[in-house]
């Protein structure tokens, strides 16, 4: 039997989930038909998603038709939730990206179909709600054409739209013009079949661009589009036929070495942490001894793979399943086990752009906060836990105000700490703006450590990253050392020269040196004459700091692209609204009464101008946004406060460090930092 691990992706509200229960329901998993509604569906199982009637948490779900064993996952359409779609992209096979019939084409949509593109994961479309009134079809392809890819087919059409017995009908050899369609869509990307077209249009057999169709689907070259409607059901039978006959199956060798990827880590009813685990290649068994990033293992207790409907315990999950494994305390999401997968799992989307201080009711809740604070961020590692031990604060990073409420309910619901926020702020970031290099080395003042460290700094293409390079040998230090270095820049450049994560620039290791271990011929090891990793962990951060201080850095602040829909008429009250948000609108145009204005706002105004529009637009005015780049912040700089000593402060980075060091707690004030 073939596994096919499918996402189901959309805007909000689309209906993923609804479609998610009728295709459990085709696939005869369950009896009934649960409602988003009523709280009662199979994948929006958390108390909270039941109450507010959107999915918050990726769920997995499995069923099988004909020879495919599908695992389905269902993800949250809220921009809010987006990491939890950065995290599921790369362990899918396939994709259903849902559009309603009556929104249509949404910010969200654009973005999620460009990083669907980008990752080349092949995608089917779904024109949902096809049953609801001022459902449409012809606008809402052409909307799909023309904003996401032209290179779509429908796959039948549809009859009855915009009521309860709207219903779909699949084109099949005798329609001449899906034939007709399908040939000139399907030979941009087969020599051969544009030939046979060019040559004898009405010669070339169904057969042959049916098959041409799955291939090129399964390639993720063409988008087959179904429509119908997840509450009635209809077209969802077909959509069922095209999932198994137009995605691809995993790929994978059962025999072959371990590799896997952590997408999920939930925790289980004893607070024990279950990882969700997609297998590309080998076989984890229970008991097995599995390699974690971080130097961490883990010894598998029990494995739970998913099929025909539920998670079902086994004795080993294999090449291509999704499993829950239990016994690996020190997993965190996103973790690879084993060799990593072919596909990397470089980030697809905007990392969050706001932040706010967490801060407990009861002040004597501090230490619990923390502890479930990081919980929340072991699931979702994009909060960002920042813990400021000067002031001692808790800060998260946020996408927006609807996962800032969620947070606050799950602390209330599932650990009974009442918080509050205070104001959120928006997370800027600094970009080097040229190249710096500093070099410290070994037994030479003023470097106190036994270590040699020489770094260069210069700016990368927007989006790169951080990326670590050695311009030294490989061989010339223990591996070891190296791995404190690059772990040490990373983090270090959390924080800035203005205190905002540095973004996007390479970073090269120019010089290393160690001393080695005394040798036995000589004497006992002797820690004052051999180095150790922590001599490059201690050295590394005053070495980047002098390096990133001559490069230099811009502090870049977050910009949305907004699409706002209003009546005509209230133009003229908003204009000076968005001026006081910042927002610059880059186009402006008539359609019959409404006004569509489309332009960018940053970031961190885009709640304020949410929160002002219905009363200036009578409540109509529709406002979409997502991110769309960085841009030097205007006006005063905006620091952020350390959660550290800078390590420019050279003395005072020294005391902090050498205090820690066993033997050197005595140091004080009066020291020479060359000492
Ligand atoms: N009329 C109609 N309503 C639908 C259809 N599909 C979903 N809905 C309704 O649309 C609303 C949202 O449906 P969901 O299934 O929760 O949408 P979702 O995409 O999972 O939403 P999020 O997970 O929160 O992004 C619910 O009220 C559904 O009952 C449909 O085909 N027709
Ligand atoms: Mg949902």
């Amino acid at each position: 039997m073939r596994t096919l691990n499918l996402g189901i992706l959309a805007h909000v509200d689309a209906g993923k989930t609804t479609l998610t229960e009728r295709l459990l329901f085709t696939a005869g998993v369950i009896d009934e038909v649960g409602s988003v509604d009523d709280g009662s569906t199979q994948t929006d199982s958390l108390e909270l998603e039941r109450q507010r009637g959107i999915t918050i948490k990726s769920a997995v779900v499995s069923f099988v038709v004909g020879d495919v064993s599908v695992n389905l996952i269902d993800t949250p359409g809220h921009p809010d939730f987006i990491a939890e779609v950065e995290r599921v992209l790369h362990v899918l096979d396939g994709v259903v990206l849902v559009v309603s019939a009556v929104e249509g084409v949404q910010a969200q949509t654009l973005v999620l179909m460009r990083a669907l593109r980008r990752l080349g994961i092949p995608t089917l479309l779904f024109v949902n709600k096809a049953d609801r009134l001022g459902a449409r079809d012809a606008a809402v392809l052409a909307g799909i054409a023309e904003r996401l890819t032209p290179a779509i087919i429908p796959m039948g059409s549809m009859s009855g739209l915009g009521t309860r017995a709207a219903g779909f009908t699949p084109f099949g050899a005798a329609d001449r013009a899906f034939a007709a369609r399908l040939a000139e869509l399907l030979a941009d990307h087969d020599d051969d079949l544009l030939a046979a077209w060019v040559d004898d249009e009405a010669a070339l057999p169904y057969r042959r661009l049916r098959r041409a169709l799955v291939a090129q689907a399964r390639r993720g070259l063409v988008h087959p589009v179904f429509l119908g409607s997840a509450i009635t059901g209809a077209g969802v039978e077909p959509l069922l036929a095209g999932i198994t006959e137009l995605l691809p199956a995993a790929q994978g060798d059962p025999g072959g070495p371990v590799s896997g990827s952590v997408f999920k880590v939930e925790r289980g009813p004893a607070g024990e942490k279950v990882a969700y685990l997609r297998m590309f290649s080998g076989t984890v068994r229970v008991r097995d001894r599995l390699p974690l990033p971080r130097g961490a293992e883990g010894r598998v207790t029990a494995i739970s793979v998913f099929d025909r409907g539920a998670a079902v315990r086994r004795g080993a999950v294999t090449a291509g399943q999704i499993a829950k494994v239990w016994g690996l305390g020190a997993v965190q999401i996103g973790d690879v086990v084993g060799e990593p997968p072919a596909t990397a799992a470089a980030p697809s989307f905007a990392r969050p752009s706001l932040e706010t201080v967490v801060v407990p009711r009861r002040p004597a809740d501090k230490a619990a906060l923390q502890v479930a604070l990081t919980q929340l961020a072991e699931q979702d590692p994009l909060i960002a836990l920042r813990q400021d031990d000067t002031r001692g604060e808790l800060s998260v990073s946020l996408y927006g105000e609807v996962q800032k409420e969620v947070i606050q309910a799950t602390l209330a619901g599932d650990y009974g700490l009442a918080v509050a926020f205070r104001e959120t702020t928006t997370l800027c970031v600094e970009r080097p703006v040229g190249t710096g290099a500093a070099a410290e080395l070994i037994g030479t003042d003023p470097n106190p450590f036994l270590a040699t460290v020489g770094l260069r700094v210069e700016p990368a293409p927007a989006g790169a990253g951080v990326r670590f390079r050695l311009e030294v040998e490989l061989g010339s230090m223990p591996y070891a050392f190296f791995r404190a270095v690059e772990d040490t820049v990373r983090e270090t450049l959390r924080q800035g020269l203005h205190g905002w994560e540095v973004i996007d620039c390479t970073v090269t290791m120019t010089h290393s040196g160690y001393w080695p271990r005394q040798s036995h011929a000589h004497a006992t090891f002797d820690k004052s004459m051999s180095s150790t990793a922590r001599d490059f962990r201690q050295l590394t951060p005053l070495v980047l700091m002098d390096a990133l201080a001559q490069a230099g850095t811009r502090v870049e602040e977050p910009v949305h692209r907004f699409h706002l829909e209003i009546p005509a008429d209230t133009v003229g009250p908003l204009s000076p609204v968005l001026a006081r948000v910042g927002a610059i609108p880059r186009s402006t145009v008539l359609r019959g009464p409404a006004c569509l204005l489309e332009g960018e706002v940053p970031a961190g105004r885009v709640n304020d101008l949410e929160r002002q529009l219905p009363a200036l637009t009578r409540g109509e005015g529709v406002l979409e946004s997502a991110f769309d780049h960085y841009r030097p912040v205007r006006g005063p700089v905006p620091a952020r406060p350390r959660t550290d000593h800078d390590p420019r402060d050279r003395k005072q980075y020294l005391l902090r460090v050498l205090r820690r060091v066993p033997g050197r707690q005595d140091v004080d004030e009066g020291f020479t930092p060359g000492g």
